[in-house]
């Protein structure tokens, strides 16, 4: 687990994120498409973007963006004691979404990235330490939720 400074560092840089949530939700999920096009085919809404032009203009990347990182946002708020939020979500990316634990890497590599370019100043190395401890958490609860649903994600 972490540590309650550790948390502390990670709710601290997440508050900065939070005022722009939509732009920096956009821009995780076009990266995400852009550096691993598998992640893409996961979404029928999605299949026509085929541009990095139309993915910036496109309001469904953003919304759905911003979907991704309020629910992330929950979770971390949790503190580690996320049960509550991680079950359904871990239901719904098993069963019916079909997403790899190797998706949820790719995703909180680009988080991290993202957070680095948008918030340099605040997310200095033992903040972005904390932020990668608390990804990592989440991605083990989820893998280990797989694992009890049969999904070998
Ligand atoms: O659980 C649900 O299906 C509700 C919608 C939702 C939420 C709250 C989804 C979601 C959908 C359904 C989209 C729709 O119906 O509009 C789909 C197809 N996800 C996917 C697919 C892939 C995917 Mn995710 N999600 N999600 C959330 C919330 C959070 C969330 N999802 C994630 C990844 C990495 C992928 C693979 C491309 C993902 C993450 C990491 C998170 C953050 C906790």
């Amino acid at each position: 687990g972490l540590t309650d400074q550790e948390w502390q560092k990670v709710l601290d840089i997440w508050g900065k994120v939070e005022p722009d949530l939509p732009a920096h939700g956009q821009e995780v999920i076009i990266r995400l498409f852009q550096n691993h096009p598998e992640t893409q085919d996961k979404f029928d809404k999605f299949k026509n973007l085929k541009s990095v032009d139309e993915m910036r203009n496109s309001e469904e990347i953003k919304k759905h963006g911003t979907t991704v990182l309020t629910a992330l946002g929950k979770i971390l708020k949790q503190k580690g004691n996320h049960e509550a939020e991680l079950t359904p979500l871990a239901q719904s990316h098993a069963n019916k979404h079909k997403i790899p634990v190797k998706y949820l890497e790719f995703i909180c590599e680009i988080i991290v990235g993202v957070m680095a370019e948008n918030q340099a100043a605040a997310f200095g190395p033992d903040s972005q330490a904390a932020m990668r401890k608390a990804l990592e958490l989440f991605r083990n609860d989820m893998a280990s939720k797989y694992k009890e649903l049969g999904f070998q994600g």
